[in-house]
């Protein structure tokens, strides 16, 4: 088993064994299988290509191939960074099927994340695209390699320079592939982070594929379903709720969009018939208001997912007036827990909660700072455990002791009231974090960042609510005697390889920080301030 994974106590994998919920289904076997049922199938399509299962799989094992003869072993780990193109549907399967396993980043990432997920997985490769959204990774590519020396490969999806092309790795030779078991870690996917920069979360084939399979249950995914791709498709919310491993799952059609804009995606949907998206509520708020300025045939949608962060009641209310389809409410966690509202439930329940449980064996307890459990109806902590919700994260044995209690539960930092039917409902977070529009950003890891700055004595960040983002991010600085303006401020982050969602969008300078009383600083004070602040 893979260094570094907590497994589950032997007892209650047992038990998930016992009941069905881990089958031993590998996600390369489901490919294969999946691949003979629905041969002529499209499975997915993106701005240049079209494959069907047949195609993808025989492509998939052309390239798991390929990757065996580089020299990418089962175990090995490999950070994948690509935006939404059937490139990456190939590349993660490929990575299944030989049992490497990927590193799941995000096209926003740069030097100060991909740096630190290469070295900290201690990475033997590096897949990217040669250029998206005006960025150039092969720079990015060099500089890493430069400063990780277990990458041993790079491989470039597009004009490859001096690095391994992709498209020179497919191989018909004749290669066995490693044995892979349910039982093992199939990928390493992004926390949100609470503390510092992101976590990685060790997921195995078993419990995934059972998250997928309930997925597919919970928003009714079959054959028939087109299934629209807006959000980073490797971010666990599209891969996995239902994601595009659930359409592949249930024989249904993916499309893959390399703009979530409603001037790219409106057409898509029209052009293919879609019937279900993924949406934060960011975007659902811009695709309600921007909706009247289209004409795009849009009937073919029949359900309207949102989810990764809290979706208002007045928003959720347009959706079926604007859409005419259904919203399915969805709250989930790259560690594990993923919640639905269900297609037949109620208006009240769809638009006031985030849905309840998607297992019968997910373990939720509300309790207060104490840990005590709270009665029913009252807000407290949301913690949990169960068959699909990880025991610890990658190689971070001091972190997991706070992030879980002796009998192992998740604590998840969310803030939540559960309704006597079992639904709940997302009140706050605990954790320092900021959610903008569903990417999450660890003030630590910012204010880290600016404490390196000459002309910064201290910084705090919090988030600022944003009518389409929610949150956005706002950074509190105090200065030492130094001139700095919140320009130079920005493109000193910028210049250290931090995420662009992470540059606080909006810079304060103050003379002091609000103190609680055992002297940290009020990070609620400083909320106050901030609202104070926009109200004048
Ligand atoms: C309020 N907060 C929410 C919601 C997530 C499906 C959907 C989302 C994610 C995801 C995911 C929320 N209302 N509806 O992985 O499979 C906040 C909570 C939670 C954190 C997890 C999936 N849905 N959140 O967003 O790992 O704070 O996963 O703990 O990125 O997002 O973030 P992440």
């Amino acid at each position: 088993m893979l260094n570094g994974f907590t497994p589950w106590p032997a007892d209650r994998a047992e038990f998930y064994r016992e009941t069905g919920c881990w089958v031993g289904l590998t996600f390369g076997q489901m490919l294969e299988d999946r691949a003979r049922q629905f041969a002529d199938n499209v499975a997915v399509i993106d701005d240049v290509r079209s494959l069907t299962y047949a195609q993808l799989n025989e492509r998939v094992d052309q390239l798991a191939t390929g990757l065996l003869l580089l020299g990418i072993q089962k175990e090995d780990r490999v950070v994948v960074q690509l935006p939404n193109v059937a490139g990456y549907v190939e590349i993660v399967f490929a990575l299944f099927k030989i049992g490497a396993l990927p590193v799941f980043s995000l096209p926003s990432h740069r030097a100060n994340e991909i740096r630190y997920f290469c070295d900290f997985a201690e990475a033997k490769a590096y897949i990217v695209m040669d250029r998206f959204g005006g960025f150039d990774y092969r720079g990015l590519a060099r500089e890493v390699q430069q400063e990780v020396p277990s990458l041993e490969h790079v491989i470039i999806l597009g004009d490859a320079q001096e690095f391994v092309s992709f498209d020179s790795l497919f191989s018909t030779q004749s290669i066995e592939f490693p044995e892979v078991r349910g039982s093992e870690v199939a990928f390493l996917q992004l926390s949100g982070g609470s503390t510092g920069i992101s976590k990685l979360i060790p997921r195995t084939h078993d419990e995934y594929m059972y998250t997928i399979k309930l997925s597919v249950e919970q928003c009714q995914v079959t054959e028939e379903t087109v299934f629209l791709v807006v959000l980073p498709v490797s971010h666990n919310y599209p891969m996995s709720s239902p994601g595009i491993l659930g359409v592949l799952y249930a024989g249904g059609k993916i499309v893959l969009s390399s703009s979530p804009s409603p001037d790219v995606a409106f057409p898509l949907i029209e052009k293919h018939r879609v019937t279900m998206v993924p949406l934060v509520p960011s975007l659902a708020l811009h695709w309600l208001d921007i909706k009247p300025n289209h004409t795009e045939d849009l009937s073919s949608l029949k359900v309207m997912l949102v989810g990764g962060s809290k979706f208002s009641v007045e928003a959720a209310k347009r959706v079926r007036p604007v859409f005419d389809c259904q919203l399915q409410q969805v709250f989930g966690m790259a560690e594990g827990l993923v919640n639905y509202t269900k297609l037949d439930d109620p208006d009240e329940i769809v638009i006031h909660t985030q849905g309840r449980p998607m297992s019968p064996y997910d373990e939720v307890k509300i309790v207060d700072d104490e840990d005590q459990e709270l009665p029913i109806g009252e807000t407290g902590h949301l913690l949990t455990r169960g068959p699909y919700t990880i025991q610890g994260y990658y190689k971070a044995p001091e972190h997991n002791e706070k992030a879980f209690t002796k009998d192992g539960f998740y604590r998840t930092g969310d803030i939540v009231r559960c309704t006597k039917d079992g639904y709940l409902i997302v009140e706050g977070r605990a954790k320092d974090q900021i959610n903008r529009g569903g990417e999450k950003i660890a003030a630590e890891e910012v204010e880290n960042m600016l404490l390196a700055h000459p002309a910064i004595h201290d910084a705090a960040i919090v988030g600022m609510p944003d009518y389409y983002m929610g949150e956005k991010s706002c950074a509190f600085i105090i200065l030492r005697n130094a001139d700095v303006t919140k320009r130079q401020l920005k493109s000193f982050l910028r210049e250290r390889g931090l995420a662009t969602y992470k540059i606080p969008d909006e810079i304060l300078f103050v003379e002091q920080f609000p103190l609680t009383h055992l002297g940290k600083v009020s990070k609620k004070d400083l909320r106050h301030l901030l609202e104070h602040q926009l109200q004048h």
